[in-house]
C-alpha cells in the first residue's frame, strides 16, 4: 500500500508545475527615487507585493515538499488537495472508501497546522501519520482463541467456518486443527460440505495427513446434522474443539444461507469465522458484511496473502465489518499460517520497494 501512495506522492511532485514567475506587468512599478529630497535615505529596499494566487501558484502552494512549505504551516486545504490525490492510491490498494474516510479525518488532525522544519521530510510527515492511524483501524481487541477455548464454560468449543467458494475454509480449517495441536487442544472436524463433489474427501485427506478425526456423513446429507454428530462425538470423547466445514455460498444464496443458520440453531457455535481471500479485493469486505447480516459472525481469517500485494483488504474487511482479524492464511501448506498479529501487517502494508 505505502509503496503505492508513495509512487503517487512522487509523481504529484514530478507533475507539479514550475512556480509561475510575476510577469513584468504584475510587478508593482518600484517608486523611483532619483528624485527624492537628500534626506529621504536610499538604501531603502522596495520589494513587490505578493503576486495574487494564479491557478499555476495555487498548485505549487500545495506541494508539501517545496522548500515554500517548510516553516510553514500546513493548511487543512493543502492536506485535502495532497489526500484527493492519495486516494487513488489507496482505491488501488484495496482500502475501501470508508477506511479512506478515516484516514482522511485522521490526516488532517494530524498535519494540517503542522509546521513543516527544516530537515523535516514532508513524505515521512505522512508516512507517520497514516501509519499511526492504520494501526489504530487493525489494532481491534483481539480475540485470543486458544485462551477463548480454555476459559470456555463447557466443552466441547463449537467454531463455524463461513465464506464464498474457494476462499480457503477448509484449508484454513486443517491448519487450524494443526494449530490447535500445537497449542495443546484437540479436536475433531464436522465435514459440513456435503454439497460439492468432493468436498468430504478433500477433509479426509487433511483428516488423515493430520491424525484428527473428521466426523461425516453421506454427501447431499443435511449439514447440521452432521455437525450435530460432530459435538455430540467431541462431547462423548472430551475433545477440546468442533470444527465446522460448510459449502462455499454466495451470499446471495438463499439455500446455503438458511443451512447455514440452521447449523448455528443447532449446535450453536461459540464462534463463527469469516473466511475471506485476500485476493478479492474489496469483494471480501461486501460478503464480509453481507455474511454478518445474514448469519453473523465473530471475527475473520483472511486467505493468500502470501499472493496478496496490495494488503488493503486486510484493513478494509476489519475496518468495515468491525470484527477482529484472528488468523491469516499465508500459503498452501499447514504451516502457513498464523495469529494475526497488526505489526506485521502494519510492517507489510508500508514495506518499502515491493507492492506492499
Ligand atoms: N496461496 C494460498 N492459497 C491458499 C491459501 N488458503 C487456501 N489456499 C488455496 O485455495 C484453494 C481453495 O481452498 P479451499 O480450502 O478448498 O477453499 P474452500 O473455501 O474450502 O472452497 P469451497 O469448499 O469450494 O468453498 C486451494 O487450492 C488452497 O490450497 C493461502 O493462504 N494461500
Ligand atoms: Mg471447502
Amino acid at each position: 500500500m505505502w509503496a503505492a501512495v508513495k509512487a503517487r506522492l512522487r509523481r504529484r511532485e514530478a507533475a507539479k508545475p514550475e512556480p509561475v514567475p510575476p510577469s513584468e506587468s504584475q510587478q508593482p512599478e518600484a517608486p523611483s527615487t532619483a528624485n527624492l529630497p537628500a534626506s529621504v535615505p536610499r538604501a531603502v529596499e522596495v520589494r513587490p507585493r505578493a503576486v495574487p494566487s494564479t491557478p499555476a501558484s495555487r498548485e505549487s502552494d500545495a506541494s508539501l515538499f517545496t522548500d515554500g512549505m517548510l516553516g510553514r504551516r500546513l493548511t487543512e486545504g493543502t492536506v485535502d488537495e495532497v489526500l484527493d490525490d492519495l486516494e487513488i492510491a489507496l482505491l488501488q490498494s484495496d482500502v475501501a472508501v470508508p477506511v479512506i474516510g478515516r484516514l482522511r479525518r485522521d490526516l488532517r488532525r494530524e498535519l494540517a497546522g503542522r509546521k513543516l522544519r527544516f530537515g523535516v521530510d514532508a513524505e515521512e510527515a505522512i508516512r507517520t501519520s497514516l501509519e499511526r492511524s492504520v494501526r489504530a483501524i487493525l489494532a481491534r481487541p483481539p480475540i485470543h482463541l486458544a485462551e477463548a477455548i480454555r476459559a470456555h464454560a463447557s466443552r466441547p468449543y463449537v467454531i463455524l467456518f463461513v465464506g464464498v467458494n474457494g476462499t480457503g475454509k477448509t484449508t484454513s480449517i486443517a491448519k487450524l486443527a494443526g494449530w490447535l495441536r500445537r497449542e495443546g487442544l484437540s479436536c475433531v472436524i464436522a465435514a459440513g460440505d456435503t454439497f460439492r463433489a468432493g468436498a468430504i474427501e478433500q477433509l479426509l485427506v487433511h483428516g488423515e495427513r493430520l491424525g484428527v478425526r473428521v466426523v461425516r456423513q453421506q454427501e447431499g446429507s443435511d449439514p447440521a446434522a452432521v455437525a450435530f454428530d460432530a459435538v455430540a462425538h467431541a462431547k462423548a470423547k472430551k475433545v477440546d474443539v468442533v470444527l465446522i466445514d460448510t459449502a462455499g455460498r454466495q451470499h446471495t444464496n438463499e439455500n446455503l444461507i438458511e443451512e447455514a443458520k440452521k447449523i448455528r440453531r443447532v449446535v450453536a457455535p461459540a464462534l463463527t469465522l469469516f473466511v475471506g481471500d485476500a485476493l478479492s479485493g474489496n469483494d471480501v469486505l461486501e460478503q464480509a458484511k453481507l455474511f454478518d447480516t445474514a448469519i453473523g459472525i465473530d471475527g475473520l481469517i483472511l486467505t493468500k496473502l502470501d499472493a496478496d500485494v496490495k494488503g488493503g483488504a486486510a484493513l478494509s474487511a476489519t475496518y468495515v465489518t468491525k470484527k477482529p482479524i484472528l488468523f491469516v492464511g499465508v500459503g498452501q501448506g499447514y504451516g502457513d499460517f498464523a495469529v494475526f498479529d497488526p505489526d506485521w501487517m502494519v510492517h507489510r502494508l508500508f514495506a518499502e520497494g515491493t507492492g506492499g
